[in-house]
């Protein structure tokens, strides 16, 4: 009698199994609806015969979760990285240019000054502050002042007095055809003019004897002979660079002397000859920067 039961009980349960094995539609003890997190996917489909297992998808969500955020993040971060810098270059661009045209502006209001001896105008480039006369000490003084002085065309003058000490003359050229420098026109005895130029945006000026042009990064405002008082008179004068393409103030040519200008030629011994040729014209340039 219980040999029977049990056969039968064994026989059942092999039924079960083998039912479970085979029905297509197995019931599960949670749906994807029911538990959230929880996927059915199928186990054996070359048998034709369904078995589904649930798989718990909880820490993959959660790692899918963090990767999803991680990346997010840094695409963020990049994006953000990528504005901010435009947004720096943005303003970097625009504080520059406020710098520029402001230094710009600045630069209008500074400058170098200089005299262009033997001409009324300035050199393209340069403002004409005011143009003049030059003026000096008597050639056979040996007192007074030994610069050359631009006279300006529209004096305000002081007080006639009986004191007595003239000695402010206008300069000629005393520069006769058997001394005048290669390539001078002749303007013996005529008056010297001179102008006041103002260079803007320069910092820098400087008077180069013995060159007609200027070293690089330098700007030639003129160029001519180098000039000053003759060695055998009283009054001793400076040096000055004559415009190449001097010009009279007028045309009175009247010898009336004064201050005077003659050429300066170079004289070998302390001077080294070469680089310097000896009895040569003095070359000159004012050059600015
Ligand atoms: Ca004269
Ligand atoms: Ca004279």
């Amino acid at each position: 009698m219980y040999v029977e039961m049990g056969c039968i009980y064994i026989v059942h349960v092999v039924m079960f199994y083998f039912v479970l094995l085979t029905n297509p539609v197995l019931s599960a003890t949670c749906d994807d609806k029911e538990c959230p997190g929880v996927i059915s996917m199928p186990l054996i489909d070359g048998v034709k015969a369904s078995l589904k297992a649930d798989l718990d998808t909880t820490d993959l969500n959660n790692h899918l979760k963090a990767y999803i955020e991680q990346h997010v993040k840094e695409g963020v971060q990049a994006a953000m990285k990528d504005v901010m810098k435009q947004l720096v270059d943005d303003g970097l661009e625009e504080a520059n240019a406020i710098i520029n045209a402001t230094v710009k502006e600045h630069l209008k209001g500074i400058g170098v000054t200089y005299t262009r001896w033997g001409r009324k105008a300035c050199p393209t480039g340069a403002e004409l502050v005011y143009t003049g006369q030059a003026g000096g000490n008597h050639f056979d003084s040996s007192g007074g002042g030994t610069n050359y002085l631009c006279l300006p065309n529209d004096p305000e003058n002081g007080q006639q007095q009986s004191y007595n000490n003239p000695e402010l003359f206008g300069v000629e050229y005393e520069i006769y055809s058997d001394i005048k420098p290669h390539g001078w026109r002749t303007m013996t005895d005529m008056e010297v003019p001179c102008a006041v130029c103002h260079s803007s945006g320069k910092s820098s000026k400087i008077i180069i004897p013995g060159r007609h042009t200027c070293y690089s990064d330098w700007r030639a405002e003129y160029n001519g002979y180098l000039m000053s008082s003759y060695k055998g008179h009283k009054g001793r004068n400076e040096f000055v660079c004559v415009d190449l393409n001097a010009e009279p103030f007028d045309n009175r040519s009247s010898d009336e002397n004064g201050a005077l200008l003659y050429p300066i030629r170079t004289k070998c011994g302390s001077l080294r000859c070469p680089p310097y040729t000896n009895s040569a014209d003095v070359l000159c340039v004012v050059c600015t920067k």
